[in-house]
């Protein structure tokens, strides 16, 4: 694989991201490496999955890759979005995929953060939420997953700021599970791992798919629906996201 390092042991398998020339953002090809990786791991009866960066560098991902992003005019996040379907595979998953974040976390990277079951980080580690510097409209999927995790003010400050959280302050919102020094974090991510192997796989499943599904049940009636994809139908149409997709392509800071 050019985009990804995988490997299994002990009905543990791993993913590592290996796109350091471009911070591991998440292109289509990464994402299908990742995505075949976890049918594999599936295939073969995996009890977790750690989901990793290769280099333990300053950045864990940069998000959704925005050289694939259109440039106006259409939805940025449709539901066939690769890094859409990476999300729902990640909470379809049926053992746990415990998340091990080293460096700073972007965009569609921190959904992928959260759509994994346990978080566990380095004190360095950064968790920035970024839809505003492009002028994008965020999925619906993507906010509730938001909901479900952390207070509606902790998601608002994300999501209006696009400023990122520090490691210490991710932990006491609940982003991630714990914070471990960096010397230790391996230890800590795989001792978890083997501890969820030793437990019933089966119950594990049926508790995740079903907290999954109670966790996504937000009824709303075909009318609010069309109310809210309207709601960003007129951004991703508007000047702002042909804006903020210009300026990060040109290198330069958007003015919206
Ligand atoms: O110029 P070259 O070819 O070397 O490429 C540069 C960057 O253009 C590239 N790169 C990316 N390419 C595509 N998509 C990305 N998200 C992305 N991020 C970076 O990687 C090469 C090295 O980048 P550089 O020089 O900036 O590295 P750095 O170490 O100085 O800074 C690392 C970052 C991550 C702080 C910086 O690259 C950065 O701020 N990247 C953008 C982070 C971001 O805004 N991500 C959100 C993407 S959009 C998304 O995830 C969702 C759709 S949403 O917008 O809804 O959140």
């Amino acid at each position: 694989m050019a985009f990804v390092k995988t490997a299994f042991a002990d009905s543990v398998g791993t993913i590592a991201f290996d796109r350091e020339a471009k911070r591991n953002a998440l292109s289509a090809d990464l994402i299908a490496e990742t995505m075949a990786a976890l049918a594999d791991f599936r295939a073969r009866g995996a009890r977790a999955v750690v989901l990793r960066s290769s280099a333990n560098g300053k950045v864990w991902s940069a998000g959704h890759d925005v050289d694939e992003l259109p440039h106006a005019d259409v939805d940025p996040l449709p539901y066939n979005d690769p890094l859409e379907q990476l999300l729902r595979a990640v909470k379809a998953f049926p053992a746990p995929v415990i998340a091990m974040v080293n460096g700073s976390v972007w965009g569609g990277a921190c959904d992928l953060v959260l759509s994994c079951d346990i978080v566990y980080c380095e004190p360095t580690a950064t968790f920035a939420v970024t839809p505003v510097t492009l002028g994008l409209p965020y999925s619906m999927s993507g906010l509730l997953n938001f909901m479900s995790r952390l207070p509606l003010n902790i998601v608002k400050e994300m999501f209006f700021s696009a400023e990122p959280i520090s490691a210490e302050r991710a932990e006491f919102v609940g982003i991630v599970n714990r914070v471990v020094p960096s010397a230790e974090l391996e230890e800590a991510v795989y001792g978890m791992a083997r501890t969820v192997t030793t437990r019933s796989g089966a119950a594990i499943a049926s508790a995740k798919e079903t907290l999954r599904v109670l966790s996504e049940s937000a009824p709303i009636a075909p009318t609010t629906f069309e109310y809210l994809h309207n709601l960003r139908r007129e951004v991703y149409c508007g000047p702002d996201y042909r804006e903020g997709i210009a300026a990060f392509l040109e290198k330069r800071k958007p003015r919206f």
